[in-house]
């Protein structure tokens, strides 16, 4: 039986440090949590063409290496007036340096060019689980909502500042972490894994 149990040590498969105190506070404090990099593990170049493909991509890749279970989370912003751009590509938008203030004033110019007024956006995360012994299991969550420019708030990480969620007046950068937490992409990923792997 793939479970995961009380205590047990796990491998956060990410990089991303704006990603661990969320996975960590959606995990419930019931695990004791590792990251890739306090392991020094390298991070794999995501090859696949699906946020699904890539979060167990990264999530077996840090299981092989580590020898122990792994999560991982391939995440992204996806626009409706630019096809679902950047999509699986959003963390590859802020270039090398990580410069989300950049990626999101592409969003944004990207928005002009096409003459778009369609504002839905939505973001989705992929969570994968995979055991060293080779088993892996793979949800997705997404939340709806618009995008608002100039970015707002100065809290969470990446596109927060200019993805307001529908049914809220703040973005995700303007929100407590608690109330991000309470429902965002990543929040619904997790419902879906605590469902299939936690008792
Ligand atoms: P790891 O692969 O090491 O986890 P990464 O940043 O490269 O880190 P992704 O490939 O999943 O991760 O890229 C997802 C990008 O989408 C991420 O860099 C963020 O900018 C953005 N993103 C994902 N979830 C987000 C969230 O909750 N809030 C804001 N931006 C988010």
């Amino acid at each position: 039986m793939l479970k995961l149990v009380k205590g047990m040590r796990i491998v956060a498969a990410t990089h991303n440090p704006g990603k661990v105190p969320e996975i960590a506070a959606l995990l419930g404090g019931d695990y004791e949590i590792v990251t890739a990099g306090q392991l020094n593990l390298p991070e794999p170049e995501e090859t696949e063409s699906t946020f699904s493909g890539n979060a167990m991509l990264k999530a077996r890749h840090a299981a092989r290496l580590s020898g122990e279970v792994s999560l991982a989370d391939d995440s992204g912003l996806s626009v409706a007036a630019l096809d679902g751009a950047p999509g699986i590509f959003s963390a590859r938008w802020a270039g090398p340096k990580k410069d989300f203030a950049l990626a999101m004033r592409k969003v944004e110019e990207r928005l002009e060019e096409a003459g778009a007024t369609d504002r839905r956006a939505w973001f989705t995360s992929a969570l994968a689980v995979a055991w060293p012994d080779g088993p892996c299991v793979v949800v997705e969550g997404e939340v709806h909502g618009e995008l608002a420019f100039p970015p707002r708030g100065e809290r969470g990480f990446g596109y927060d500042p200019i993805f307001r969620p529908d049914g809220f007046d703040q973005t995700f950068g303007e929100m407590e972490p608690h109330a991000k937490d309470a429902m965002s992409h990543r929040a619904r990923a997790f419902e879906k894994l605590k469902a299939a792997l936690i008792d």
